[in-house]
């Protein structure tokens, strides 16, 4: 007779495949030109006390905060201790990235309206990226949603492979 771990094992795959396809991305409702057009999967917007965008049901495990140049600038000067703050609470989630919608080059090069010295805004992004958490430059909003969105599906199908092997485990065991 085929026991519950071992009926569990069978229906497990496809539901975790399925939370996977139909994970939903939540943007937080402050943010002015959200990526939800640039996500293949569905959004929702909420109200997040960190970052920018998160998964559904894991709001307070993964967070993206999101970043235009200037306001990567303006967070790395006049704002800095607002930013520090943020990136400080950034590191009570099991994962947390800043998401800089510009290439490393135009920040080098110093194509902002700031007076902001290039070369202190490498090394702070170097200083903050090394203590707190991953800086991506991605170019562009398309391409920065793009790696968002693959951030978050690959966190949500690595935590649902975890489920999968605690199922498989428990029910090698009877
Ligand atoms: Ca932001």
């Amino acid at each position: 007779m085929e026991t519950n771990f071992q009926r569990t094992e069978s229906r497990i795959k496809p539901l975790l495949t399925e939370a996977v396809k139909s994970m939903i991305i939540i943007v937080d409702s402050r943010e002015q030109a959200p990526w939800t057009n640039y996500f293949k999967a569905q959004t929702r917007v909420e109200t997040l006390p960190t970052g920018d965008y998160s998964i559904a049901g894991l709001t307070d495990k993964i967070t993206i905060e999101r970043k235009s140049l200037p306001d990567l600038i303006s967070s790395l000067t006049r704002d800095r201790d607002r930013f520090v703050n943020e990136l400080i609470r950034m590191q009570s989630f099991d994962e947390a990235y800043v998401i800089v919608e510009a290439d490393y080059s135009e920040m080098a090069k110093g194509h902002y309206r700031s007076d902001a010295n290039p070369n202190s805004m490498i090394e702070s992004v170097v200083a903050l990226s090394h203590r707190y958490c991953p800086f991506y430059f991605c170019g562009h909003a398309g391409m920065a949603a793009r790696f968002a969105e693959s951030l978050l599906t690959r966190y949500l199908r690595d935590r649902c492979h975890e489920i999968e092997m605690v199922v498989l485990a428990a029910g090698g065991a009877t």
